[in-house]
């Protein structure tokens, strides 16, 4: 027997406990000791049923992730479930905490299933690139039909046992001690029952293909290029039209071909990149400090949005804004999106009056002498925010941290504003500040340890994806994109147009081109960064108008109506402008440019070619403490996608010679941009990789 795995016996009824901390996953030490102990159980006469219940916080939650990519030991999990469906005894599975992918596969296979009333269950293989592959796929929609077992499957995201209950997925619902629960359960069932020999999705054929088809057009729109989800939908309806054993060894076949992609090696990496985001020296040196309140300076939309991801967390929030119109304008913003959650029916209103009064407004800056945490949240202007930041000083109390969202600016040159610089830490928060994932937490030097742990734990309350970076212009994000952007002008400039750029990169799996990007943030707000960078730049850089003529229009992008495209009648989507492609035209000529074709793919290789020698540079400064970490903020702030693994990952996979000769080759054409980092060039010399680095 192994040791995570235990069994024991209560009366006549075997209990079979998983206990392999933190989520209980099915290890090759679980799946043997299952084994070893149905057998045992199955062959004791005394034993007339089994429970299999998770020792912990959990059900099992899936696989072992981490034995991905090595030679896995048998027996294999679809064994293991055989042999639980196979049992001449019945089995229950007693469902608590998140039972998951191969979790969830083990209670299918098993013949009876009770879950705690709060239990959540999910089959999230999809997010790491892969499909259900221990009948998942097949046992699932035999028991529910093929509409929530796609639904289920191809979102990732787990279900309430409740829904499950109702949908036919779970036997029973209790309150009470699972354990007990499960065993009462099981003293009363007689027979076994097989998931595989359920005929509920064969009843409807015609909504099982119904469902099939609409899944499938969602996944050309939604997760367009992604090998997992089409295979997802194969199998599915293999299900329906095949019998059991075919359609599984379909489903086996199916699991092997995503495992060995690429993109699955990008998801799993982007899995533990996301979780190692937040494994920082500061956290791990110091505690964070009290956080039950906090205050915002700033009602516009980065401060409403910050206050609804605080809210939402629980956290009683004081907004300060200049006057009173300000602040009742600052509320309305709040309020706002909350009333589009309720017209969407995901709040209720009496759920949005819970949440609203956790908030106060105010225009006197004594208010926040209380608070644990304040977030600065003014216009990107020095000036403005050292202002805010010698009010905070007088006010806020010794053991407050004071923190500044900033996307560009010098974190330094704010928090000498105040009397207390250790205090001050940088929280760059994307828009909309409540929905979106990754939060940078910038760390200027000489920071107290236990501000930025401060600063992690607020992340983890929002449920953000934290990522530390130093303080340098753009920190780690803006920086790279910074790189990125001006490749992708240059390229505009020698013969791409802005839509045959946004076209490759939106076909690389981006939700948007960065045109179309830019558009929707507003041009002028790279405008007004580049006329104030115009006096340091460097005379010798290669330096593109065309942006700038854009602007001189009063184009802005989304707002104005047109930019890059033209939005007629406040069109979310834009369509090409002729007139932006003979600004362009013009340029080239006055500049006496020759223009040569790009193709989808070359345009791809400099972009990310520019992107990954920008990372390198992150790294080798030190804005970045590990590969990984400009992974995350690519996939969660900027939509890298996901099934990419991120621009570094990206680059391994790719080759980090081949990226290297790509850039050495643009440098024959402009040796002052495509300057080959000095780590990329000593990484391949060494025949190291980015993944060395992460484990480094
Ligand atoms: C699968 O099942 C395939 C089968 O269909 C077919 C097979 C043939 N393995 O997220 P947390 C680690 S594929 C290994 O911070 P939470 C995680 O890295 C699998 N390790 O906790 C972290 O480690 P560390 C399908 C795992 O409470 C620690 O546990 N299942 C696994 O916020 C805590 O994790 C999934 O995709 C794993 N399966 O959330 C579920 N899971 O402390 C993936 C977690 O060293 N897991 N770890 O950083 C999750 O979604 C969340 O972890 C869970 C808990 C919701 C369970």
């Amino acid at each position: 027997m192994s040791a995570q795995v235990t069994l024991s016996k209560v009366r006549s009824i075997a209990v079979i406990e998983v206990n392999n901390p933190p989520v209980n996953a099915l290890g090759h030490a679980v799946r043997k000791g299952l084994w070893d102990s149905i057998e045992a159980a199955e062959a004791d006469n005394t034993v007339k049923a089994i429970v299999v219940i998770g020792a912990g916080h959990t059900f099992p939650a899936g696989a072992d992730i981490k034995e991905f990519g090595t030679v896995m030991q048998q027996p294999h999990l679809p064994e293991v479930i055989d042999r639980i469906e196979n049992c001449k005894k019945p089995i229950v599975a007693a469902l608590h905490g998140t039972a998951l992918g191969g979790g969830f596969e083990v209670a299918l296979g098993s013949h009876y299933r009770i879950a705690s009333a709060d239990a959540r269950i999910g089959l999230p293989e999809v997010n790491l690139g892969l499909l259900p592959g221990a009948g998942g796929t097949q046992r699932m929609p035999r028991l529910c039909g093929a509409k929530l077992a796609l639904d289920v499957m191809l979102s990732g995201k787990p279900i309430s046992a409740t829904k499950a209950h109702s949908a036919g997925l779970i036997d029973s619902l209790t309150e009470d001690d699972l354990r007990v629960a499960a065993i009462k359960f099981a003293e009363d069932v007689q027979e076994v029952r097989r998931s595989r020999d359920e005929t509920k999705c064969m009843l409807n054929a015609e909504a099982y293909r119904d469902a099939v088809a609409e899944a499938k057009k969602m996944v050309s729109t939604r997760m367009r290029g992604q090998l997992a989800p089409t295979k997802i939908l194969e199998c599915v309806t293999a299900a329906l039209e095949k019998p059991f054993a075919e359609g599984r060894a379909f489903e086996r076949a199916s699991f092997f071909e995503c495992l060995s992609s690429k993109q699955s090696k990008g998801m799993i990496h982007a899995f533990f990149a996301e979780r190692a985001s937040a494994k920082v020296p500061e956290a791990s040196r110091a505690k964070p400090r009290k956080l039950e309140s906090l205050g915002v300076v700033g009602g516009g939309t980065m401060g409403a949005g910050i206050t609804v991801a605080a809210l939402d967390s629980g956290l009683p929030v004081t907004m300060i804004e200049r006057d009173a119109e300000s602040i009742a304008r600052g509320r309305a913003n709040v309020e706002k999106v909350y009333d589009r959650l309720v017209a969407k029916g995901r709040k209720t209103e009496n759920q949005k009056s819970a949440v609203m009064a956790l908030y106060s407004g105010s225009t006197d800056y004594n208010d926040l002498s209380n608070v644990d945490m304040v977030i600065e949240a003014v216009f990107e202007r020095l000036d403005v925010k050292r202002e805010v930041f010698e009010q905070l000083d007088k006010v806020m109390k010794p053991e407050a941290v004071l923190a500044s969202n900033t996307s560009y600016i010098d974190i330094d040159l704010i928090s000498s504003a105040t009397s207390r610089p250790s205090q001050v830490v940088g929280l760059h928060f994307f828009s909309p500040a409540n929905i979106m994932k990754l939060l940078e937490i910038v760390v200027p030097k000489g920071a107290a340890d236990d501000a930025v742990a401060t600063g992690f734990a607020l992340a983890k309350r929002m449920r953000k994806v934290p990522v530390r970076a130093g303080n340098s212009g753009g920190f780690i994000g803006n920086r790279i994109l910074g790189k990125y952007g001006i490749c992708a002008a240059h390229m505009m400039e020698d013969g791409a147009s802005p839509y045959d750029i946004d076209d490759a990169i939106f076909e690389f799996g981006y939700p948007m081109g960065i045109h179309a990007m830019y558009d929707l943030a507003g041009l002028d707000i790279g405008w007004d960064n580049r006329k104030a960078a115009a006096p340091t730049r460097d005379p010798a850089e290669r330096y593109v108008d065309i942006a700038d003529k854009i602007c001189e229009r009063g184009w802005f992008g989304q707002k104005t109506g047109r930019g890059f495209y033209r939005y007629p009648n406040g069109a979310r989507v834009g369509t090409p402008d002729p007139e932006v492609l003979e600004i362009i035209q013009a340029e080239r000529k006055q500049k006496g440019l020759t223009t040569k074709k790009f193709s989808k793919s070359e345009i791809i290789e400099r972009y990310l070619a520019a992107m990954v020698n920008e990372g390198c540079e992150v790294l080798r400064e030190g804005v970045a403490l590990k590969p990984s970490d400009i992974d995350v903020t690519s996939i969660f702030g900027y939509g890298f996608p996901r099934h990419r693994g991120g621009p570094m990952k990206y680059a391994d996979m790719y080759g980090l010679d081949k990226m290297l000769s790509n850039i050495q080759k643009y440098e024959q054409e402009d040796p002052v941009f495509w300057r080959p980092s000095p780590l990329l060039l000593e990484l391949v010399k060494t025949k190291r990789n980015f993944d060395d680095l992460n484990k480094g």
